[in-house]
């Protein structure tokens, strides 16, 4: 655990260290190793007025401020944040843990607050889902016909790693929905979600273990994970 804590904070120095933190990849700094405890992902209380038969959490996609070492400016990151009895729940980067018992069914409505902007926008590939002069077609028939916005946006979707969910509701790369209320042409929901936000139910009838819950969005999964959207349950 600590060793993959280490090589995230590596990896985000280097890939994206210089536009979250203004530290350049060849500025030859070094950082002091084994400085920072690592953090512990707080716990999200679930509510029970929506759902008497479920744990129900809402959990709002958020830009906020992030230090990923102590010598470091705080940067920006994407994280999950539960809603809580004493305001929002999470840490800035990655969320909070959802602590379920199997059986017992989960309803989790998740909403999309980032920017418009990709905080990683530089590194969006956009020649995945749109031809581009220059770059030859994939065989056969060229790019990926979804209907995707004009312009790259922030799109999200969150799919729960090694439930056992219904398709609806599994988060696949073309269910997403961006803060401004476009939709992925799979797109679908509980009844009762805003624009910008899923609702999703698990029925949390798999083995009792350790499930990690994280972002899946076709064409952008890598830079939404990097960025923060990913988390255990
Ligand atoms: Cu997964």
């Amino acid at each position: 655990m600590t060793e993959l804590t280490r090589r995230e904070f590596a990896f985000l120095m280097v890939g994206a260290g210089a536009a979250i933190t203004g530290l350049g990849a060849g500025s030859g700094a070094r950082l002091a190793k084994y400085v920072d405890a690592v953090p512990r992902l707080p716990t999200a209380v679930p509510r029970h007025e929506a759902y008497p038969d479920a744990d129900y959490y809402e959990l709002t996609m958020w830009q906020r401020p992030w230090r990923f070492h102590r010598d470091l400016p705080a940067g920006q990151a994407w994280g999950f944040w539960a809603t809580g009895e004493h305001g929002p729940v999470g840490l800035g980067y990655l969320g909070p843990t959802l602590v379920t018992r199997r059986d017992r069914p989960v309803v989790v409505r998740y909403r999309n607050h980032l920017p418009t902007t990709h905080l990683l926008q530089s590194a969006v590939d956009v020649t995945l889902w749109r031809n581009v002069p220059g770059v030859p077609p994939d065989p056969p028939g060229g790019r990926m016909p979804q209907d995707f916005p004009a312009e790259p946006n922030v799109w999200t979707v969150t799919h729960l790693h090694g439930g056992f969910n219904l398709p609806q509701f599994d988060g696949g790369p073309e269910d997403w929905f961006t803060p401004d209320g476009r939709h992925g042409p799979r797109y679908a929901s509980m009844p009762g979600a805003r624009a910008n936000e899923a609702v999703y139910a698990y029925t949390n009838d798999q083995d009792a273990t350790m499930l990690w819950y994280h972002d899946h969005s076709m064409a952008i999964t890598r830079l939404n994970q990097y960025a923060g959207l990913r988390v255990s349950i």
